[in-house]
């Protein structure tokens, strides 16, 4: 008899530990012990290098984001925050984001799973909710990244920070949002995926969204309080999951103004 087992998937922590520690206890009151997680897990938040020692502790397995990337790599041209968030970081922790595998595999319930940051291309190229055609195919191509070998029919990914599930003629697209700092609404997201490891076609497949609200206020009395660069951007985006690209055009000043 095969074994129906329960895969938590999280994304796009970036220091928030508050966000990410209620996330996790959600995860630990179901019961479910295997944690995924897609990256971005330092960076934009306070925290990071928390995060990481977190994410080592916790997640079986992490895919390399964009932050990742850039943020763990000495650069003369860092801008200042950026610099704030590196210097947060331990050589330690720098060393082990950027040996992140990019592309992870699973078998479930006999489909091909497929977790990703951003895209099959790069944990650079944005593949938002609302896409081509050409851009849905692109998730499920064989790439540099990727490596040759079967297609998956499902593809699992974060970067966008807006949970989502998409089915098109048998291929799942499904994004994870955001545990630290969601933009689709202010509650943190993760997936829940549920079958069979190694299974067949014949075992069920299921997947779920779950939101867990958190103290929005402690989390960014805790970036105040470390003197966190762009700490006003920060505190809108967390209060509501607007993209700091639109504050100014949508005129969104902090309320309560943080100190
Ligand atoms: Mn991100």
């Amino acid at each position: 008899m095969t074994r129906v087992e329960r895969i938590a998937v999280v994304s796009d922590v970036h220091g928030n530990m508050t966000a990410y520690d209620a996330v996790l206890a959600d995860i630990d009151r179901r019961g479910i012990t295997t944690v995924l997680n897609l990256g971005d897990v330092a960076g934009k938040g306070p925290r990071g290098s928390a995060a990481v020692a977190r994410t080592r502790e916790r997640c079986a397995v992490t895919v390399r984001g964009n932050w990742d990337d850039f943020l763990p790599r000495p650069d003369p041209d860092k801008n200042p925050a950026s610099v704030w968030w590196y210097e947060e970081l331990t050589p330690e922790d720098r060393a082990w984001l950027l040996a992140l595998p990019l592309v992870h595999d699973m078998v479930i319930s006999g489909r091909r799973v497929r977790f990703v940051h951003a895209s099959a291309d790069s944990v650079y190229t944005r593949v938002r909710r609302v896409h081509t055609d050409e851009e849905f195919d692109g998730m499920f191509a064989a790439t540099e990244l990727t490596g040759p070998g079967p297609a998956p029919s499902v593809v699992v990914y974060g970067d966008v920070h807006d949970a989502y599930v998409k089915t098109v003629d048998g291929r799942t697209l499904v994004n994870a949002g955001s545990a630290g700092n969601p933009l689709d609404e202010p509650v943190p997201s993760y997936l829940v995926l549920e079958g069979v490891v190694g299974g067949t076609a014949r075992d069920p497949f299921a997947l779920q969204v779950v939101r867990v609200p958190y103290d929005v206020e402690a989390e960014i009395e805790v970036a105040r309080a470390a003197g966190m660069p762009e700490l006003e951007a920060w505190a809108i985006e967390l209060r509501t999951a607007v993209f700091r690209g639109r504050h100014a055009e949508l005129g969104l000043v902090p309320d309560p103004p943080v100190r």
